[in-house]
């Protein structure tokens, strides 16, 4: 992780950001959340090996949380990326296709959909099709984007798509675009500190 680079603060604001991942955990230990949503670029480039094994052992240390992560456009997934033969911790699920893709916790009747970026850029408005399923389980929508040029998106389409909760990554200010339903969370060093996580019910709610 290097965050602005080329400026001389690069290395203490790689280590604030670092310091506010590992409180963000905590946290979520602290608070025995359900669900760690990570709504595409944790990275802000592609990650190395040992970036990802970085961050395995901190998930690996809430092992009672789920944490759903898909990849966004800057630490999209290519055809040498780490991740796709990385290991997982087993309370993680990278949903890495470049299709939509879902994966179920039965023990919380959970669904959470999303895909991960395969491209710098994805123009289409993937995300305003989708439509959660009347089926009794919970329904978590992951998305990156939401510029003309990042899957663009449409709220009240959004809003009305039938999902509990729609967790958004990329655009870098927190917002939360309907109360309880859908947001967009970042993760930056304190005092800010919101993230890119959030428990599936207002219950247990964190961000
Ligand atoms: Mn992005």
């Amino acid at each position: 992780m290097s965050p602005d680079s080329d400026k001389p603060w690069s290395r203490e604001r790689s280590r604030d950001i670092r310091d506010t991942f590992t409180a963000i955990i905590a946290k979520a230990k602290e608070l025995r959340v359900d669900c760690l949503f990570i709504a595409g670029d944790l990275f802000h480039r592609q990650p190395l090996l040992r970036d990802l094994k970085e961050v395995n052992y901190l998930f690996s240390t809430i092992p009672q949380t789920q944490v759903i992560i898909i990849a966004g456009n800057h630490d999209r997934i290519r055809k040498n990326s780490a991740v796709l033969s990385f290991s997982w911790a087993s309370n993680v699920t990278f949903l890495e296709s470049e299709d939509v893709s879902s994966v179920y916790f039965e023990d919380i009747n959970t669904e959470v959909t999303g895909f991960s970026y395969y491209t710098a850029e994805i123009p289409e408005p993937r995300l305003d099709a989708l439509e959660a399923p009347e089926d009794g389980k919970i329904h978590i929508l992951l998305g990156h984007g939401g510029d003309a040029n990042h899957v663009p998106i449409d709220r009240a389409a959004l809003a009305s798509s039938g999902f509990s909760y729609i967790a958004l990554g990329h655009i870098h200010r927190p917002e939360i675009l309907l109360d309880k339903k859908m947001a967009y969370c970042l993760i930056r060093p304190r005092p800010a500190g919101t993230a890119s996580f959030t428990a599936r019910s207002t219950r247990k709610s964190v961000r």
